[in-house]
This record gives structure tokens, sequence and C-alpha cells, in this order.
């Protein structure tokens, strides 16, 4: 009895000590863990590889970042993201998608072609409105490091969509975004919410015709195999996020706090990079697989259908929105 004591006393003096004071230089074992659900080798864990690579460089070796790919601590975004609000994972980089339900302004890229093309995505996140949009994430417990690429998302299932029409009916996973929800329901499908990780055997067992992600996705969840049908609409761009628990960083004095804004800004260019190359690579790794690729040259019909479905629901982002559309590029 007296040992159990004494022993809760010791757990609970080391839980103090750990959670009081900075994380000091000389302290060896400053270890974090970082989340992530796509596995080894996809852009965004390469990434997570460079950034951990790159603390270690910058702390001169006092933290070291473990990455657990492959939806190793969580196959769930929405888990992940709730163990970083609590402290209980570290770091992790997840869609703007899933972060919304815990920071509404992330909902804000659900607007259907908010972005015309990538090189506009960049234009705003690189910008003054997407450097504010990271800290805003304050407020919620996190703070935000960079963003990396996610490309654009399109539809695929197991019918073929060539027109907007063409959705009607259809049972869709959409990334819990409630705009996205909304966007199909206005094309007359039945939007379903559920973790990327079930979607494969959703898919595969008829709960739901098909789903919404970018090439690479398709690819690393192993959706090509279940689908017959990707149609290229391009309807948004959810750029990924790499953030962390709010508590931890104020634990990192000021030069580890500028080594992991270093690192994390390094990051960048070389997960875009990563991107764009494997984003070719995973469309002709689809199209190999059997699915037949339907491209959309003229967006016009789908832009037309979900206007309703845009200006009712920028309404509550209108600053954002404005900033963003000032930040088309220049033609
Ligand atoms: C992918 C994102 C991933 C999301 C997934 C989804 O990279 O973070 O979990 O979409 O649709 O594009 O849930």
């Amino acid at each position: 009895m007296k040992k159990v004591r004494l022993c809760s006393l010791l757990v609970g003096a080391a839980l103090a000590l750990s959670l009081a004071g900075n994380l000091s230089a000389a302290d060896p074992k400053i270890v974090f863990k970082l989340a992530e659900i796509h596995p080894k080798g996809y852009p965004t864990e390469l990434a997570d590889e460079k950034f951990a690579e790159l603390v270690n460089k910058y702390t001169n070796g006092e933290i070291r970042v473990d990455v657990f790919p492959g939806g190793e601590l969580s196959g769930d975004e929405k888990v992940i993201i709730e163990q970083v609000k609590v402290g209980a994972i570290h770091i992790a980089r997840v869609s703007s998608g899933a972060l919304g339900a815990f920071n509404p302004q992330m909902t804000v890229f659900g607007l259907p072609f908010l972005f015309d093309s990538g090189d506009h995505m960049w234009n705003f996140l690189l910008g003054a409105g997407g450097t504010k949009m990271l800290k805003d994430l304050e407020p919620s417990g996190f703070v935000g490091l960079c963003w990396y690429d996610g490309g654009a998302r399109s539809f695929y299932s197991k019918n073929p969509i060539a027109t907007p029409e063409d959705i009607k009916g259809q049972k869709f996973r959409m990334i819990g975004n409630p705009i996205l929800m909304k966007m199909a329901e206005g094309l007359g499908a039945s939007p379903v919410s559920m973790a990327a990780g079930q979607v494969f055997g959703a898919i595969q067992t008829g709960v739901i015709d098909g789903a919404e992600n970018n090439p690479p996705s398709l690819i690393s969840f192993n959706h090509y195999q279940v689908v017959k049908y990707y149609t290229l609409d391009e309807h948004c761009r959810l750029p990924e996020v790499l953030f962390m628990n709010k508590n931890v960083w104020g634990k990192l004095n000021k030069t580890q706090q500028a080594a992991f804004t270093k690192a994390a800004k390094e990051t960048v260019a070389f997960q875009r990079k990563a991107w764009a190359d494997y984003e070719i690579e995973a469309l002709q790794k689809v199209k190999d697989g059997g699915v037949e690729v339907i491209e959309v040259k003229d967006k016009s019909a789908w832009q037309a259908a979900v206007k309703p479905v845009f200006d009712a629901e920028s309404k509550p982002f209108a600053d954002t929105v404005k900033a963003i559309m000032a930040a088309k590029p220049k033609k």
C-alpha cells in the first residue's frame, strides 16, 4: 500500500516537473511524436521527415521528432487532432479539411472553386492572409507551423460521372468539411462523413458509391482498386497543415522555437516539389490500375452548379475570401 502511494507520488512529481518550467537545453530526452496518416514516401510524409531532420540539426541534437506515418498513432485525423489538442501527440500533419472542426476559419477552403489554380492557392498561403490563418490556430490550442500542398480534389466512383448531373443520387464520402457536405447535397448526392481509413471498405461493400480526393490519395488509400471512374472536376484545394500543441510550443525556449520555425519554413519548397512530381506519377498509376480518368477541360457547368452553395457559404468568411480573390496571380 505504502509502496503504491510512494510510486504514484513519484509519478506525480515527475509529471509536474515535466509540465512545469522550460524544456531545458541540457535535457537529452526531448522527443516529440509527429502523426501522419499517409504512408512512408508520400509527399507530406517526406516533408515530415525533412522537418524532423532539420529540427534536430537546428537544435544541435537537443530535440528529436519521431514521425509515425501510415496512421500508426491513429488512422482518423479527427482523433489525431484531438490528441494534439490535449498534448498526447505533439505535432501532426493533417488536412485543413479536418482541422475546420476544431478551428472554424479552416472551413473556408471547402468553398468550391475558391482557387483558380495551385499558384493562386500558394500566392495566398505564403502571403499575409495565409500567415494570419496559421497564427489564428492559437486560440484553438495549436501553433501552425506551415502549409503543404494537397493538390485539387475530384470525384471518383463506381459509376460514371461525366457531368454534374451524374452526381445526383450517388453516395459520396466527403471529407468532414461542412461546406463540402453542402456542395455534394447541392449537386443532389448523399454526402457521408467518415474517416479516410474507412473509405476503402465502404466503397468495396457498397455503403457508398465513391468519394473525392487528389490523385496521390487514391493510391495511398488504395481507392483506385475499388472505383472505375475518376472525374477531374477539381472542385476544391484543401491545403495540408503542419501544426503542434500550443503548450508544448510554449515550453520551448526562444532559440528552439526559432529552430522549429526555420525548419518548417524550409520544408515547404521541398514538399511542393515532391508533391508536383508525385501528383503526375499517382495519376498515371490510377490509370494503369484500370480507372477511367475523365478530364474536365471546361469547368463552367460544375462552377454554375455549385454557385448557390458558394454564395451562401462564403458569407461568414467574407474577409478571407476577399484576401483570396486579391491573391489571384496576374495573367
Ligand atoms: C487527403 C489528405 C489527408 C486527409 C484525406 C481525407 O492528405 O490528410 O485525411 O485527404 O480525405 O488528401 O480525409
